[in-house]
């Protein structure tokens, strides 16, 4: 007799295994049939149980989202099915804006909510951090300064009735963050240099956690680089969002937006509608595009 099929949510992706938490039961170890997964944390998938706690992931149902990076060579799956980013940002370690452009670009791509946090907000350094962010809350992004190892109150809400994945680099407080929304968690935290001594992020995998039963969170390993190789290139002006209104307005249809003539978007930024930082980002991100 053929075992029954199991519907379920991955709520661990360890890389070759995966944890899997069935509808109302228990959670499985189980490993994808065939050789290659494209399973990420969050993903709907059927199973069928093959001995005690275990099983195989038989297939996977059809993501409504799925956030990931890449480079020219592979992709790296992040989460499925969610409906916010949440990118948690320090004033240290140093934020790079630049990973935070990418993450925004990702979001856009993916059609979700993006989230900026601001953690670490007890720090000195965090007013100059919140004033420079003001920027992405012009532009329609939610910025919320916060001191996770104090409070995470005021992240409560805007997680409500989301599925959402923290993402950023390593040591901003996203593990934090997890630990304090759900009291009796210990999902492994260290300073930065601890991180880098053991010569890896202190998170290792995505993991997904349930706030109640309609909200749910991952948390998600440090990244240093935000691979966007899945974008097609004439699709990155669309998803710096502010250019949107100008597209289709420079002199040459096929403008790049990089340095020709009669460029729309350059002449938004000379007349201060659009900032000159995520133009000098757009840059950068269609060079590496350019292939
Ligand atoms: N001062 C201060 N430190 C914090 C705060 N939140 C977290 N930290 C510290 O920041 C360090 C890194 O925190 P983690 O939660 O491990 O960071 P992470 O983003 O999960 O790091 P990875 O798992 O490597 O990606 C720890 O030493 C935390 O105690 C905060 O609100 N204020
Ligand atoms: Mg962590
Ligand atoms: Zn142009």
């Amino acid at each position: 007799m053929k075992p029954a099929f199991h519907n379920g949510t991955v709520v661990a992706a360890f890389g070759r295994s995966y944890q899997v938490e069935l509808d109302g039961d228990a959670t499985l170890t189980c490993f994808p049939r065939g050789k290659r997964s494209e399973i990420a944390c969050g993903d709907r998938v059927q199973v069928q149980k093959t001995a005690e706690g275990q099983g195989v992931i038989a297939a996977a149902d059809p993501r409504s989202a799925l956030f990931y990076r890449s480079d020219a060579y592979r992709q790296k799956l992040i989460a499925a099915n969610v409906t916010q980013i949440v990118i948690v940002l320090a004033a240290a370690p140093t934020y790079y804006e630049d990973l935070l452009n990418r993450c925004l670009v990702a979001a856009e791509h993916a059609r979700v909510h993006a989230l900026i946090v601001l953690n670490k907000f007890d720090l000195e350094a965090s007013g100059t951090a919140l004033e420079r962010l003001r920027l992405y809350e012009t532009l329609g992004y939610p910025v919320l300064p916060l001191t996770a190892k104090a409070d995470v109150a005021p992240l409560r809400a805007p997680l409500e009735g989301h599925t959402s994945v923290l993402v950023g680099q390593s040591g901003m407080g996203k593990s934090t963050i997890i630990n304090r929304l759900l009291p009796g968690t210990e999902a492994p935290t260290a300073e930065m240099s601890a991180a880098l001594d053991s010569g890896r992020h202190t998170t290792t995998h995505a993991r997904l956690y349930h706030l109640d039963a309609t909200s749910h969170i991952i948390d998600s390993p440090g990244m240093q680089e935000f691979g966007l190789h899945h974008i097609p290139r004439d699709e990155l002006d669309h998803l710096f969002i502010e250019f949107r209104p100008m597209i289709g307005r420079c002199r040459f249809a096929n403008c790049r937006h990089l340095a020709e003539p009669g460029c729309a978007i350059d002449a938004a930024v000379t007349a201060g509608a659009i900032s000159e930082r995520r133009l000098a980002s757009y840059r950068r991100l269609s060079k590496e595009l350019n292939r």
